[in-house]
């Protein structure tokens, strides 16, 4: 048996919606990983498509919780951070990575703030600034397409990703710092949508297209990035990582396809997790 890995995961906990930790803690765990959680925020659901969530925020906490794990001299392999409640919370996400994390942590920021060309209720430009400071401290990136083109000041296109387009947009994203940039929801102008990441190893490009679905699927940036995080950490090459963690979220969409069709419930994750755990334990 190899070593068990330890993660950090700074996000919100939306009761209800199966996204942030609600997403992170079940899928890390079942990819073998130990998931240590610091909740940004507490909401009664995560903020898309729903109305009169309630909201708590938890940024009084965030640093104490890192400092008491860093006084009981806990090693975390992988801090992986995705929605933050306010621009002020990229402050203490830094004070929490320098306190988590030696030089052998793998630091993955999901800068999750936007998709479908727009922020999330409440969030704004700031946001941008916000994340564009953390990602310089980040290994690894999955910002959504949205998301990669606030951060690098490109206009938002729905379509038309084309490998030009994509590959313009990775550049501008590595030289504000991660080593790997993996960018979801890629629209391909031929009907086609799905991952597009650069191995810093190598610098060769992966692209994993399959056909656009109808419908939304909130949620599913959260699934793939928290498998690919997990499989990462346990050291899987990148393309089998990422190649994996897309297999995973298309089962979660297909069954969540056939029960309801999609919708802000989020994606029907449970499921498909006994066949992603024999994949991954081929
Ligand atoms: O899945 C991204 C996300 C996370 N957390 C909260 C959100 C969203 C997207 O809407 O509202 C609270």
């Amino acid at each position: 048996m190899s070593e068990l890995k330890r993660m950090a995961a700074i996000h919100d906990l939306s009761g209800l919606g199966k996204c942030s930790i609600t997403a992170a803690l079940p899928i890390v765990s079942a990819s073998g990983v130990e998931c240590c959680c610091i909740p940004t925020a507490l909401l009664s659901t995560h903020t898309g498509g729903f109305t009169g969530w309630t909201f708590r925020d938890l940024s009084e906490d965030m640093v104490p919780i890192a400092k008491h794990w860093n006084s009981l001299g806990m090693k975390f392999d992988a801090v992986y951070s995705g929605y933050l409640a306010s621009p002020e919370q990229g402050e203490l996400l830094c004070e929490c990575i320098d306190l988590l994390s030696d030089e052998d942590t793998l630091v993955i920021v999901d800068p999750a703030m936007a998709d479908n060309g727009r922020y999330y209720a409440n969030l704004g430009p700031d946001m941008t600034e916000c994340f564009k400071k953390i990602i310089g401290r980040a290994d690894i990136i999955t910002p959504n397409m949205t998301e990669a083109c606030f951060l690098t000041g490109t206009e938002y296109r729905s379509v038309g990703n084309d490998d030009e387009f994509v590959e313009r947009l990775l550049d501008a994203l590595t030289e504000l710092g991660p080593e790997t940039v993996v960018i979801t929801g890629v629209c391909s102008s031929d009907g086609e949508v799905g991952i597009v990441g650069r191995d810093s190893k190598n610098g060769e490009v992966c692209r994993l297209m399959s056909p656009a679905r109808n419908g939304t699927f909130h949620g599913s940036g959260d699934v793939f990035a928290s498998a690919l995080s997990a499989l990462l950490v346990r050291g899987f090459e990148f393309e089998r990582a990422l190649r994996l963690a897309q297999e995973f979220v298309a089962d979660c969409v297909d069954r969540t396809e056939r029960r309801c069709g999609g919708g802000n419930y989020g994606l029907d994750f449970e499921s498909a997790l006994p066949r992603y755990i024999a994949k991954i334990n081929e």
